[in-house]
């Protein structure tokens, strides 16, 4: 074997040469990408703003700044999933709480509601939150969280936050959480129509790419802020680094891809109301919409998101999806391309078939994400498949 010249400390240099902490000061533009998980201290517990990544990051704040001015609120915190966001809130409660829902929302806040907070002996009450009275009628003494989709998925129901949100406004022990994730924070700031909590799986429009899973919540209140910190870094379900960078990155064009989310989804419901193959379609932007006067007083406008109703039942809504060439069959939503989606089977099959069915998740409801091709490619691939799941 050759002797090694020049090998004095050569595990040393590679762990140590060039990486001294105390350098990273530097002027760059982008924000960079801050990977280490862990922080130099001056003396024991003796640090400037970092110590231990679960508890801080620089990119993870950059982010979080930058999502609590989208919406206007005083503070933004992130999650490691949408999901992970609705854990953290749930612990804010005791075992013995109860929870008043929206009925209709993503399948997964279902089931969590349902078969796990229920097991720490949170109850759920799940009432159709359009009509406000229905919140006042569920809550009890021992209500301490109201959670309210809108537009709901999958069926675009529309609550008037502004009215639950007065329904609640003598019991200061009940926090509101708004899942803002249909709309963005470009088309509807919950903070701003009463909410304590504005809610979001960024996976969706916010990141807008379809490759990170993450969520956030922004509040303008301390105490509220101050739990979530806690709790974030006591239970632990933070993002990547990584995937901050990425959404920070996204939230340059969030404005860009809505406007055009909005645009191309306008197209394409028009184009599906007269549709010989559908029945009805859902789209919160459109003047049929049932509650169109409480979106046109609430939001600012509507994402890529239609729900539609196919003249069949399984096997059409099957061959429907089968046929699709350039809109993808796949869950999820609000990424840049469409996809498309039957939610009776896939996004809320844990929901109880009889329960789903009362809702609207029928077996010939189709869920499109309408993304920003050219919208006229978007229609001619619905068209084509239409046509090929309903003789007409
Ligand atoms: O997937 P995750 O980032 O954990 O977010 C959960 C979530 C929360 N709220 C709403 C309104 C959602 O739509 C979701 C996730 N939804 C899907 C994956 C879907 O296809 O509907």
């Amino acid at each position: 074997m050759a002797f090694r010249q020049n090998d004095q400390h050569f595990s040393t240099k590679a762990l140590h040469v060039g990486q001294e902490p105390e350098q990273w000061t530097s002027m760059a533009v982008v924000p960079p990408i801050s990977l280490s998980t862990t922080f130099k201290q001056d003396g024991p517990a003796d640090y400037k703003k970092y110590e231990y990544g679960r508890s801080g990051n620089p990119t993870r704040d950059v982010l979080e700044k930058c999502l609590a001015s989208l919406d206007g609120a005083k503070h933004g915190i992130t999650f490691s999933s949408g999901l992970a966001a609705t854990t953290t809130i749930t612990h804010l409660l005791n075992a013995g709480d109860h929870i008043v829902s929206m009925d209709d929302l993503y399948g997964g806040t279902n089931r969590y509601f349902r078969k796990v907070a229920s097991r720490m002996n949170i109850e759920t009450s799940f009432v159709d939150a359009t009509d406000p009275a229905k919140v006042a009628a569920a809550l009890r003494p021992n209500t301490k969280m109201v959670w309210i989709e809108t537009p709901t998925n999958p069926t675009l129901k529309v609550v008037d936050v502004r009215a639950v949100a007065d329904v609640l406004k003598d019991r200061k022990d009940i926090f509101l959480v708004v899942d803002n994730t249909f709309e963005s924070a470009y088309f509807q700031r919950p903070l701003e129509l009463g909410a304590d909590i504005s809610y979001y799986s960024l996976t969706k429009y916010m990141n807008g790419h379809s490759d990170v899973i993450m969520g956030a919540l922004t509040t303008n209140s301390d105490d509220l802020h101050e739990r979530l910190r806690y709790l974030q870094n006591a239970i632990g379900p933070v993002p990547s680094p990584f995937d901050c960078y990425l959404v920070n990155r996204s939230l340059k064009t969030l404005r860009l891809r809505m406007e055009q989310h909005q645009k191309n989804s306008l197209e394409v419901g028009r184009w599906l109301e007269k549709h010989p193959a559908v029945e009805s379609v859902l789209h919160p932007g459109l003047p049929s919409h049932p509650q169109h006067h409480i979106v046109l007083k609430q939001c600012y406008g509507h994402s890529g998101m239609i729900s539609f109703y196919l003249k069949g039942k399984l096997a059409e809504s099957r061959k429907l999806l089968s046929s699709l060439k350039l809109v993808t069959l796949a869950e999820s939503l609000g990424g840049y391309e469409s996809l498309a989606e039957l939610p009776y089977l896939m996004t809320h099959a844990s929901i109880e078939e009889k329960e789903r069915v009362a809702l609207g998740v029928t077996e010939n409801l189709i869920r499109v994400s309408v993304g920003l091709e050219d919208v006229n490619d978007i229609i001619e691939d619905l068209d084509q498949a239409l046509r090929a799941a309903v003789k007409c």
